[in-house]
């Protein structure tokens, strides 16, 4: 938790519809965190649609946006949020941004989303799989990989919560404070869950975990806004259990909105209150 935070968010931006910084800036700003976004692709809709236009930012183009920042005093972020990004010029940039940020304020907190792919595939150059692990992962303060990315990353095949928690250990001892697995698929379960683990010097980490049931719809955007609301809801408490609980409650409520409204992009307009004032049910509980 920060005095007066101030989110430097780099993602994607869809015209239409809920990816990247669509998904992820009105929650943050709803509940009460200031943010400065840079938009990492600015594209027509999400490439799940059979067809899209627009163009992305590589790493030249970011620096020349962080360079106004740095001339006007402007880089003064507490912190750095990232998700989808596919060139391995635009994360090199983004961490040396990260490393300026934390020359002048070492509290910065980095919450990354390592998005790689899902189900055993990968949506992203091979080549971004060793810049997540060895240059981007040691910096991160909170850490959302899926399932598959967590694997990718430590090498450990996950089949169960044990082998989860093993790649987890993995990624605190190479120095990620909080690792949340969103979402997990086990052999035999209709469930997703989500699994939490916050590492402290004094005492073992404190891992949680919360069973969600599987909607039969296929979404996209919730992982983005899940990494922005578990970044919120941080600075909100200090409660792990609060966080996560909460962060979950807002977006199942989304997706039943979503299901309700039979849209396919996310209705987080519609569901404004249950960002703001998320209701946590029983069935959510984290244990
Ligand atoms: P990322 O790729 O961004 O690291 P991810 O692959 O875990 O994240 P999702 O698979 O979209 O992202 O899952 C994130 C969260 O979205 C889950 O924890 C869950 O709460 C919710 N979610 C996504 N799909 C469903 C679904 N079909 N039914 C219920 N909840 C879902
Ligand atoms: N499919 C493609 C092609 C993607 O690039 C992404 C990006 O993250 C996703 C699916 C999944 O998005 P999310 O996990 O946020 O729902
Ligand atoms: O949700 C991740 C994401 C980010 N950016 C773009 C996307 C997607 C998912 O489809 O298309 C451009």
């Amino acid at each position: 938790r920060v005095q007066s935070p101030r989110v430097l968010s780099i993602q994607s931006h869809t015209v239409h519809g809920y990816v990247g910084n669509k998904s992820a800036v009105f929650p943050m700003q709803t509940l009460g965190i200031e943010v400065d976004f840079v938009n990492s692709v600015q594209f027509s809709n999400h490439t799940g649609y059979p067809t899209w236009t627009g163009k992305a930012l590589d790493g030249d183009d970011l620096s020349e946006l962080i360079r106004g920042l740095r001339s006007n005093g402007l880089l003064k972020h507490t912190h750095l949020l990232t998700g989808y990004m596919r060139s391995a010029s635009l994360i090199r940039c983004v961490m040396e941004t990260l490393d300026e940020l934390r020359k002048e304020n070492g509290q910065v907190i980095y919450v990354c989303d390592p998005v790689m792919g899902d189900n055993g595939q990968l949506y992203v150059p091979q080549e971004i799989v060793s810049v997540y692990r060895d240059e981007v992962v040691p910096k991160a303060t909170i850490l959302t990989p899926n399932q598959f990315e967590a694997e990718v990353l430590t090498g450990v095949k996950i089949s169960d919560i044990s082998s989860a928690v093993k790649a987890i250990d993995i990624l605190h001892e190479r120095g990620v404070q909080c690792v949340v697995i969103t979402s997990m698929h086990l052999e035999g379960s209709d469930s997703i869950f989500l699994l939490a683990s916050l590492s402290s010097s004094s005492q073992p980490p404190q891992r949680l975990k919360i069973t969600i049931p599987k909607l039969e719809a296929t979404f996209t955007g919730t992982g983005d806004m899940l990494a922005a609301l578990i970044l919120s809801w941080f600075q909100l408490t200090d409660d792990l259990k609060t966080v996560i609980e909460n962060a979950t409650a807002t977006l199942q409520a989304v997706l039943a909105n979503t299901v309700k409204l039979q849209s396919k992009e996310l209705q987080l307009i519609y569901s404004r209150k249950e960002i703001s004032d998320p209701q946590v049910p029983d069935w959510l509980r984290a244990e």
